[in-house]
């Protein structure tokens, strides 16, 4: 399934490519598409995804935040 988040607080597409990165390592998610100007992901998850905790902390410990 695709699943689609809202990220606040991304400037570049550096910003995009670090949440891309930390949203792969989650358990569940086969790929990640990140768009730093409307703040949209775009996670592709085979079989279970993770939760919205899950989420919001690989976000955080980025210093963004979960919409
Ligand atoms: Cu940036």
């Amino acid at each position: 399934m695709e699943l689609k988040v809202k990220i606040n607080g991304m400037h570049c597409p550096a910003c995009a490519k670090g949440v891309q990165r930390a949203f792969c390592k989650l358990p569940g998610v086969a790929a990640a598409q990140v768009d730093h100007a409307t703040g949209e992901a775009v996670l592709t998850c085979p079989g279970e995804a993770p939760s919205r905790e899950q989420l919001a902390q690989a976000v955080e410990a980025l210093g963004f935040h979960l919409e």
